[in-house]
This record gives structure tokens, sequence and C-alpha cells, in this order.
């Protein structure tokens, strides 16, 4: 049997992938006015070409999907014709970029909403947890539950972004599933105390989620839309009473639909590893396509991974902040820069394009 490697070619869907390390999601909180890419956006991101897969930040398919300042949208033209600007300066280089959909629900602010209306969710239920508006740190504002009639809109607003996306010329779309967003809020029973079709039993709360990955694959094809989970997070402040049957179920679904990749955040977004019992394996096998693997992976564990057959795909967040040539780093053992925190979120270039690339 030949030795799969981490730094050869992969083949996703229609397109081949240099590398087997991918450029997870990154909140960079560095959008220019009308929340379009700023003009450091290309450098930032085509520096960071010799990734596999670039996943883009989170950017928000409506103006109701933002929770924190200055993140982009992608749901104007100004937005898309500024996108256009980043991937074809990360194509010229010889990359590959999807764009992460991002829709918060009750992780946002009054601050940040149409009219100062409240933030939407699953169910009037506040989030423990923060966000970022008027520089500064602050307490979520309270939700309000969205109505029956209102959700064929969210699917809409996900179709429409996905649309945008390849028009402003990404390979590709990630559904943002992860990290009690709004299609997390959806699926975990700490969030949703829905009475209706889309709360109360695990086909329910998964619907929202499969409703929105079959517009997004049915408006630009299942082998241009992946999706991030996150069974096990308690991100922004979500729980989960039945973790395995829920996300056994939603990547079964997930499956029919035959999405280009499946993307898992294993265990506790940025933290451990192992904080609850989930069977990862489970997923993996019952999703035929792409599986990428996230969170806390370095390269010992990628590649004890990779020779498992654990994953297809590796996604390394915050090491590509200040690293980013990361893929010839790992490849050659050098080592690696730790990024700045003061710096991660917002501020201009300080941070953001002016870490080096090795010699
Ligand atoms: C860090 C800060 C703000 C947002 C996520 C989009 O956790 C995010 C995010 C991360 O998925």
């Amino acid at each position: 049997m030949t030795q799969t490697s981490l730094f050869a070619p992969y083949t996703m869907g229609d397109i081949t992938l240099s590398n087997r390390i991918v450029m997870a999601p990154l909140t960079r909180n560095r959008a220019a006015a009308g929340l379009v890419p700023s003009p450091q956006a290309a450098e930032y991101y085509t520096q960071r070409a010799s990734a596999g897969l670039i996943i883009s930040e989170a950017s928000q398919v409506s103006q109701q999907g933002q929770g924190y300042q200055d993140t982009p949208g992608i749901y104007t033209q100004e937005q898309i014709t500024g996108w256009r600007v980043v991937t074809d300066a990360v194509h010229a280089a010889g990359g590959k970029i999807f764009m992460q959909l991002w829709h918060v629900g009750r992780i946002s602010h009054v601050d940040l909403q149409k009219d100062g209306a409240a933030p939407v969710a699953p169910s009037a239920i506040p989030a423990k947890g923060k966000t970022f508006v008027n520089n500064g740190f602050v307490e979520v504002s309270a939700p309000r539950a969205l109505e029956f009639e209102e959700l064929p809109g969210i699917v809409e607003d996900f179709r429409k972004a996905a649309a945008n996306a390849i028009m402003a010329g990404f390979d590709g779309v990630e559904i943002h599933g992860a990290n009690g967003y709004l299609l997390d809020q959806f699926a975990k029973d700490g969030a949703n105390h829905r009475t209706d079709a889309y709360g109360g039993s695990i086909e329910n709360r998964a619907r929202l989620m499969l409703e929105v990955a079959a517009a997004v694959a049915g408006e630009i094809g299942a082998n241009r839309t992946g999706i991030r989970l996150s069974p096990v997070s308690p991100a922004n402040g979500i729980s989960c009473s039945e973790p395995q049957a829920q996300f056994d179920h939603i990547v079964r679904e997930l499956d029919k639909l035959e999405l280009v990749y499946l993307h898992i955040v294993e265990g506790s977004t940025g933290g451990a590893r192992d904080n609850a019992p989930f069977d990862y394996d489970a997923l993996r096998a019952a999703f035929r396509n792409t599986y990428i693997a996230n969170n806390g992976y370095d390269l010992p564990l990628a590649k004890q991974q990779l020779a498992d057959n654990k994953a297809d795909l590796f996604a390394f967040g915050r090491p590509f902040i200040a690293n980013p040539d990361l893929v010839k780093r790992l490849e050659t053992g050098a080592a690696l820069a730790e990024p700045d925190r003061a710096t991660m979120y917002g501020g201009g270039t300080k941070g953001y394009t002016d870490y080096p690339a090795l010699a």
C-alpha cells in the first residue's frame, strides 16, 4: 500500500488541492466600510495560498446574520466585488478558497441589527456569552424566536449568499453549522425549545440546517458545498443533551445530499479535544466524501490520524495566523511563530499581514 502524505495533492470533488493542510476559517474583524473585505485581505489570504485549501473567515449572509463588529458580508454587490479581488489574488498564487457562510443567530447585539431590532434565534433564550461591538466586549442581546413563516427567508439568505460567493470567484462555500451560531442553535436542544416542525425531535432540530444545505447545494452544486459542525463544543453557550444521535442523523442526511466535505471541530472549539465523549469515526463512516478534521491538530497528530484513515484533510486555525507559510514549516520541521492575541480581532496590518514567511 502506498503511504499517503499530508504534503501530496488531494482531489476533492472537481478540484485538486496541492496538499492536505487546510486553513481553517478565522474571524479577524478587519472589514472596511460596507463590511467589504479590507484592501489588505487579498494580501493576507494570498500570503497563505500554499494551504491546500483556504476557508475564508465567517461572512454573514445578511445584516441580521452579523454578530460582531467589522466582519465581512456576502449580501451586497459591493461585497461581491470586494471579495473578487481576494479570490483572484489567491487563484493567481495557485491557491483554492471556499467562503464560510454565517448567520450568528442569538450571538449578536441590537446595535448591529436593523433599526436596533432583537437578534433572532430558534427560541427566545439568551446565550451566556459576549460579543465584540462598539470596540468592546459586551453581553449579547436577548433574542426573539424566529416565526415559522420566517424560516424560508433564512434558507433563501444562505442560497443567495452561496450564489454571490460563486459570483465573487470562490471555489465553493462552507456552511457554518458550528460553534453555537444559528444552525447549531437549531440543532441543539439547549437553545431550541420550539414546538413546531423545527424543534422537539432530532429530525426537527436538524431540519433548518438540512434545508440550508439542500438549498445551497441546489444553487451551486453539492461538489462545491461543504459544512462545518461542532457536535460537542460548548462554544457561545450552546449545549446538546444527545449529540451523538443528533449528529449521526445530520451527517447521514448530509451524505444523501452528497456535500463535498464535512468539516468537524473535534471537542471544544479552540480548547480540549476530549471535553466530552463522542464517536467521530461514526461520522466519518456515515459520510462518503471528504472529512476535514479540526481542533488542536499539530503535525504528529495529523500524521497519525491520516495514517489511521481518520480524516482526509486537516484544518489548522491559529497556527496560520502567525505562519503564512505553515505548510512549508510543517513539511520542513521549522519552528512555528506564536500569534499575538492583541491583534487577532480588529486593527490594521499589524498582526495581520506582517507575519513573515521563512527566508
Ligand atoms: C472568534 C471570534 C468571533 C467569531 C467561530 C466565527 O467561532 C467564529 C468566531 C471566532 O466560528
